[in-house]
């Protein structure tokens, strides 16, 4: 099909669905450029919140391994693929200035698990299952997962899961802290949803402040985070939601966000 990612925007909320089900949404570089022009899509103001899934049985497989091959066998190695296409899908997901939700529906391996680890929520369906897979195939993390799956689980259990590359399941990832739920496969599109628009009626701009916080603490000193802190702090409390969620507080009333 020409269309291996499908993009659409309902309540603020802009669902990402890698769609290539017949290969179980292994990423191409025609899928990778798709998917990064969702995720460009997605930066925009109106889009407070994005849900990133797979269609049919898969999360995604990662890099489509026919392709690899063809470019193995003639002789053009990986052709800068890394930096030119994961890197940036990567970034743009780890830096969307409002939250990603990762909707993981089934299997998630090598840079498909990267996907998933790069987003800010993780919900599983029962039938979810991850496999880092790099070392599988004589290669090393990519996509973030150094970064990310060792920041969900710590670096001893981000070396072993690295290293031995042994699969594990939904529940394995709950008990790992690696996805925050697990539903049944028929109720993940509803209860993945509900989560996205959840944090699209939030208040986006201390959102985007939360994700700026978190990863600058991850390799700041105590003092500059504090600094960080500080400063977003001051930009926040200038926000008209700051102050409208104020008033509904001491209103003793619900407040409503408008995301700036
Ligand atoms: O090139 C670069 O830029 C380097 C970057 C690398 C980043 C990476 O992502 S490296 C890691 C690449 N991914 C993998 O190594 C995973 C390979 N797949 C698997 O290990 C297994 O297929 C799964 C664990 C994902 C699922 O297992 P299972 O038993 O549920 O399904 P299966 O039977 O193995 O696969 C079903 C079909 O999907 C099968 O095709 P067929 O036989 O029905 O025609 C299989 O070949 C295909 N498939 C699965 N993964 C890929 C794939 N086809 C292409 N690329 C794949 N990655």
């Amino acid at each position: 099909p020409l269309n291996d990612v499908l993009y659409s925007v309902d309540d603020a909320v802009a669902t990402i669905v890698i769609n290539r089900p017949e290969a179980m949404n292994a990423l191409t570089v025609r899928a990778k450029t798709a998917l990064l022009e969702a995720l460009t899509s997605a930066q925009a103001p109106s889009v407070r919140a994005v849900l990133l899934t797979g269609s049919g049985r898969a999360f995604c497989a990662g890099q489509d391994l026919a392709e690899h091959a063809a470019n193995l066998e003639a002789g053009r190695g990986l052709d800068g693929t890394v930096r030119t296409h994961y890197n940036p899908i990567v970034r743009t997901i780890i830096e969307m200035d409002k939250p990603v939700v990762a909707a993981v529906n089934g299997v998630a391996a090598g840079a498909g698990a990267s996907l998933a680890f790069a987003c800010d929520l993780r919900i599983a369906s029962e039938k979810a299952r991850f496999a880092t897979a790099f070392s599988g195939i004589a290669l090393a993390p990519d996509s973030g997962a150094s970064w990310t799956l060792q920041r969900l689980v710590g670096t001893a259990r981000a070396t072993e899961l690295l290293l031995l590359n042994e699969p594990f399941g939904a529940k394995r990832a709950l008990e790992l802290g690696i996805v925050s739920r697990v539903v049944p496969a028929d109720e993940l599109d509803t209860a993945a949803r509900a989560l996205a628009v959840r944090l699209a009626q939030g208040p986006t701009s201390a959102y985007a402040a939360t994700k700026r916080a978190l990863r600058f603490a991850a390799t700041s000193s105590p003092a500059e985070a504090l600094e960080l802190e500080a400063d977003l702090q001051d930009a926040c409390a200038k926000t008209a939601d700051h102050l409208n969620a104020t008033r509904a507080f001491l209103a003793k009333e619900r407040p409503v966000f408008e995301g700036h």
